[in-house]
C-alpha cells in the first residue's frame, strides 16, 4: 500500500503549480477581454407624476340667509325665489358631495324645533328664481345634532351623493321658513345654523 501512495505526492507540487499559472492567466486575459466588449445604453427620462385634485368650494361662503325678525308664515329669502347657492370643484379629478346640517339652541328657546329648511336642484333653467327644482332635502328641521341633510359623507357612494367633475359647478337653491302655526312660545328665539358640504374623490372608491 505505501509504493502506491509515493507517486500521487510527487504529483501535487506539480498540480499545484499548473493551476495557479492557469489561474493567472485566465485572470490576465480576462481583464483584457471585457475591456473589448462592446456596450450599449439608453436612458429613458422625463416620467414625471402629478397627483390629481378635488377642491370644492361654496359661493357664498359665509352665511347663505339670515332673519333678524322672522315672523310665523315667513319665508327667507322672501317671495318665491331661493337663495343661490354655487357648489363648484375647481379641482382636476370628479368628487361626490353631501351635506350635513346642524343648529345651535343656546337660548334654550328650541327654534330649530321649528324652523324648516328646503334644498332644492336648480330650475330647469338654471337659477332659483322660480323654485321648481326637484327637491334635496323637504322642508324639514335641522336639530342641534348634525344629520345628512343631501347624500351622505360616508365614504363610498350613497342615495343622495351629488357629483361633480372637475372644473364643473352647480346651483342648489335654499329656502328657511316659519310655519304660519309657530306657537307664541318661540317668539325672540335664536338659532343658527352651520351646512357643512363635504367631498371625496370617486376614482377608485
Ligand atoms: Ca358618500
Amino acid at each position: 500500500m505505501e509504493s502506491s501512495q509515493r507517486p500521487r505526492r510527487r504529483r501535487r507540487p506539480i498540480l499545484l503549480a499548473l493551476l495557479m499559472t492557469g489561474t493567472a492567466l485566465m485572470a490576465a486575459t480576462g481583464a483584457t477581454m471585457s475591456l473589448a466588449l462592446f456596450t450599449s445604453q439608453t436612458a429613458v427620462a422625463g416620467n414625471a407624476f402629478t397627483t390629481g385634485t378635488i377642491i370644492l368650494s361654496v359661493n357664498p361662503p359665509s352665511a347663505i340667509f339670515t332673519s333678524a325678525a322672522m315672523m310665523p308664515g315667513d319665508v327667507v329669502p322672501a317671495g318665491v325665489p331661493g337663495a343661490v347657492v354655487t357648489v363648484s370643484n375647481t379641482g382636476t379629478g370628479t368628487f361626490r358631495y353631501a351635506i350635513t346640517g346642524a343648529s345651535t339652541d343656546t337660548d334654550t328657546k328650541h327654534l330649530d324645533t321649528q324652523l324648516l329648511i328646503t334644498i332644492r336642484q336648480a330650475d330647469a333653467g338654471g337659477g332659483c328664481a322660480a323654485f321648481t327644482g326637484a327637491v334635496l332635502f323637504a322642508s324639514a328641521v335641522v336639530p342641534i345634532g348634525p344629520i345628512n341633510m343631501v347624500g351622505d359623507p360616508t365614504q363610498g357612494a350613497q342615495a343622495g351623493d351629488r357629483t361633480l367633475a372637475g372644473g364643473a359647478s352647480e346651483t342648489l337653491c335654499f329656502k328657511a321658513s316659519l310655519p304660519i302655526g309657530t306657537p307664541i312660545a318661540y317668539q325672540g328665539a335664536t338659532s343658527t345654523y352651520t351646512f357643512t358640504f363635504i367631498a371625496e374623490q370617486t376614482a377608485n372608491n
